[in-house]
């Protein structure tokens, strides 16, 4: 049995469907620190919980309610919020993630956590970065990302959990929007180019940053899990990417689209400054050697299907 915390956010709300789709609705428990609009089918579909993930009295009880051996850790509190609420972000990410590792040791199960680009900072060579490599982030959330990775490796060498991770890069969907990220800006300009044929971006021209449509992060996760444990050198965390653009560069894939489109700036100084500390683009060679990770959306067949598919949402 399978338990995603974090269930309603940006990748929960699509990874839950997608693997009550693949293992049954009853064998995936969703769960979130609260109820959302908008996610009333998914809570209906199948088993839902209420979960704050630094409730390890509460975590342990649904993992035996449910007889749980897996644990997909999507509760985050992500960069840009990271840097308003620090503690919290630490809180959130470090406390709920020990939490979670607890419960992998006492219950032998497996655990995915996800890392992200913003686990390397400005020292860190900037394109192409290589899967071993400086980690030094200088966000709060960076940190928890690098901690994470660390305290997972750990929780596989000490205790034998079986322990997998991805670095996401940027995440582009339609169904559910990003929870305060400094990628954020890739979602919302396609959201705004349907609206309003134009977007003012917080983040700079010429601000190249690693990005994915959410279908290959979904898929990602899931082949990691089924990988042959044999093969896996590294675990957390993969690098893995699909593409790397700046803001100019993705406003002339929506222009293939939506003629026409205006992109104006006012950049936020402090995502900015955080994305500046984040690489241009990764190197993932590990991630294809050892689980076989091949992207399938590029830029534009990314660009064409959120178009055609945010089109039907906002009934454009
Ligand atoms: C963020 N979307 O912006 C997340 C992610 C690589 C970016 O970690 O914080």
């Amino acid at each position: 049995k399978i338990l995603v915390t974090g269930a309603l956010g940006q990748i929960g709300s699509e990874l839950t469907n997608k693997l009550r789709g693949i293992y049954g609705s009853n064998n995936v428990i969703a769960s979130n620190r609260r109820k959302k609009e908008g996610h009333e089918e998914l809570i209906e579909a199948g088993p839902f919980e209420i979960l704050d993930i630094n409730d390890g009295e509460e975590l342990l009880k649904i993992t035996k309610r449910y007889n749980i051996n897996t644990i997909i850790n999507l509760a985050a509190i992500l960069s840009a919020i990271g840097e308003e609420r620090p503690l919290d972000c630490w809180n959130v990410n470090m406390n709920g993630l020990i939490n979670v590792l607890e419960i992998g040791k006492q219950t032998k199960s497996q655990i995915y956590t996800p890392s992200s680009i913003a686990a390397f900072g400005p020292t860190t060579p900037p394109d192409k970065t290589p899967q071993d490599t400086i980690q030094r982030p200088n966000t709060m959330y960076g940190v928890t990302k690098v901690a994470g990775e660390l305290l997972c490796d750990y929780y596989f060498e000490k205790f034998g959990v079986d322990t997998r991770g991805v670095r996401f890069p940027g995440l582009i969907s339609y169904k559910t929007l990003p929870g305060g990220g400094t990628t954020d800006y890739a979602v919302h300009i396609y959201y705004d180019a349907i609206k309003q044929k134009e977007y003012t971006s917080f983040i700079d021209k010429g601000t190249k940053m690693d990005m994915m449509y959410m279908p290959d992060a979904l898929d990602a996760i899931i082949d990691l899990m089924e990988a042959d444990p044999s093969k896996l050198i590294h675990r957390n965390a993969f690098n893995i990417s699909a593409m790397s653009f700046d803001p100019e560069e993705l406003a002339d894939s929506i222009r293939k689209e939506i003629p026409g489109f205006k992109l104006n700036y006012d950049v936020d100084p402090v995502r900015q400054s955080i994305a500046d500390s984040w690489p241009n683009s990764l190197d993932d060679t590990a991630a294809r050697e050892e689980w076989g990770w091949n992207p399938k959306y590029d830029l534009d067949t990314m660009t064409h299907d959120m178009i055609s598919k945010l089109k039907i949402k906002l009934n454009k």
